[in-house]
């Protein structure tokens, strides 16, 4: 049985995903309005990957016969001033998420929660990715600058991203 505390995080942190997807839903539909596609294109995957974080929690819950509650979601900004800035701000975002996660270890270890300390190893390796790849993308942003030419080819980069569903336990 999962504790109720622990399971009170855990239905926190599926709003916390819900969130991010709304977050870069937001941020794909931005893009799309400055004519940048491939940003666009690299916003909507990320979208759909928060997705299936959320999800993987729901699966999870549910499958430690826990009760699922979904919350209110917070409206997500909608303007941005610039790419770097979205870039900036979805770095800062992740490491708000890594610092979930990292919260919900320290709850896990506490209530001796194996299963949910073993789960959340996933979301810990996942936060080491999405935080390099922010910060390669601010990288190349800041070093290339912001002129026509630079955004149209790391536009093109990003138009290559592609979404790949993540297994989960139960559909
Ligand atoms: Fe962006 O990793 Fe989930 O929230």
């Amino acid at each position: 049985m999962i504790s109720d505390r622990m399971l009170e995080a855990l239905n926190k942190q599926i709003n916390e995903e819900m969130f991010s997807a709304y977050l870069y839903l937001s941020m794909s539909a931005y893009f799309e309005l400055q004519n940048l596609k491939g940003f666009a294109n690299w916003m909507m995957v990320q979208y759909k990957e928060e997705v299936d974080h959320a999800m993987k929690f729901y699966h999870y819950i549910n499958s430690r016969g826990g009760k699922v509650k979904l919350f209110a979601l917070a409206e997500p900004p909608s303007e941005w001033s610039s790419p770097l800035n979205a870039f900036e701000e979805t770095l800062k975002h992740e490491q708000h998420i890594t610092k979930c996660i990292n919260d919900l270890v320290d709850l896990a270890e506490q209530e001796k929660d194996r299963a949910t300390f073993n789960l959340l190893q996933w979301y810990i390796d996942e936060q080491i990715e999405e935080e390099e790849n922010d910060n390669e993308i601010l990288g190349k942003l800041r070093l290339l600058g912001e002129g026509g030419n630079s955004i149209f080819m790391l536009d093109r980069e990003l138009a290559q991203r592609k979404y790949i569903p993540l297994a989960q336990g139960k559909e």
